[in-house]
């Protein structure tokens, strides 16, 4: 198991990374360290779920390439929606290219990623050069990076030394990179966050290799900050009773923990 840890707001003094901040003073102001994977793929079902569980919520995690019907209408409104509940967006883009080339699909194409959406992630694969193409697109819009360290699909190939490389990739960039997508929190530095995707109330795992911890596991004994939690809220019979017991969870693990 493991130790005690810091508050989220004796963190925000610590970081050195605008987004990181702002995100550890909401988190503690609305008592919540639950993002909600909003895994839908029409607009107008997307932006429902977002106005009615918006207030349980720190993050809004979405994968806008999977949207059907998709104008600019969608991402305009869910800024409105961001703001109305106060979450951050954090388009799940799994970027995996040369600097060059992210650059672009961040900035630009159909989605312009880095208008709307305050947090992006990216895999470390490729080398620094992808971290350093997404921050001069997003540095100056005080977005934030997250990098994929960890993955709870069953046979992925990103094992401990991969991890263990990407934090160092990650601390030559502590002014965008904000943290980590991850399984286990890496190190003790209380300057990056952790989002931890496979979490619901029911471990186990799906048809298709994804792999489940509880919101408990994740954060007292994995050490993560936030519980990204998809299906486990999206396919329930009452999706906004159910994200309330996730965030109260998450937050009762948390406090627990401090
Ligand atoms: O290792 C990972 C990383 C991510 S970002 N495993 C994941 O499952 N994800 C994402 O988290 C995945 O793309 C999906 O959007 C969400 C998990 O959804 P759920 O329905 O299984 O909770």
């Amino acid at each position: 198991m493991n130790s005690k840890r810091l508050s989220y707001s004796e963190r925000i003094k610590l970081s050195n990374n605008a987004l990181a901040q702002k995100l550890l003073k909401l988190m503690e102001t609305k008592k919540s360290n639950l993002a909600l994977s909003a895994d839908v793929t029409h607009s107008e079902k997307l932006l429902a779920i977002a106005d009615k569980i918006g207030s349980e919520i720190c993050v809004l995690k979405t994968h806008i390439d999977i949207i059907d019907d998709f104008t600019t209408h969608l991402t305009e409104e869910l800024k409105k929606l961001a703001k109305k509940h106060d979450f951050f967006i954090f388009e799940d883009r799994k970027f995996a290219d040369i600097g060059h080339t992210v650059k672009n699909q961040y900035q630009g194409g159909l989605y312009r990623i880095a208008d709307w959406a305050h947090i992006t992630n990216a895999h470390s694969l490729p080398g620094s050069g992808i971290i350093k193409g997404l921050a001069e697109v997003g540095l100056q819009k005080q977005n934030g990076l997250l990098l994929v360290a960890e993955m709870s699909s069953e046979e992925n190939l990103l094992d401990p030394i991969y991890a263990e490389k990407t934090l160092e990739m990650a601390e030559q960039f502590p002014d965008f990179v904000m943290g980590f997508i991850s399984q286990h929190k890496l190190n003790d530095d209380p300057r990056w966050i952790y989002m931890t995707p496979g979490v619901r109330f029911a471990e186990g795992k799906d048809h298709l290799g994804q792999q489940y911890v509880t919101p408990e596991k994740a954060i007292i004994e994995h050490g993560t900050d936030i519980i990204i939690v998809g299906r486990g809220i999206i396919n329930a019979e009452d999706p906004v009773k159910i994200a309330k017991k996730y965030r109260e969870a998450g937050w009762e693990a948390y406090s627990s923990n401090i």
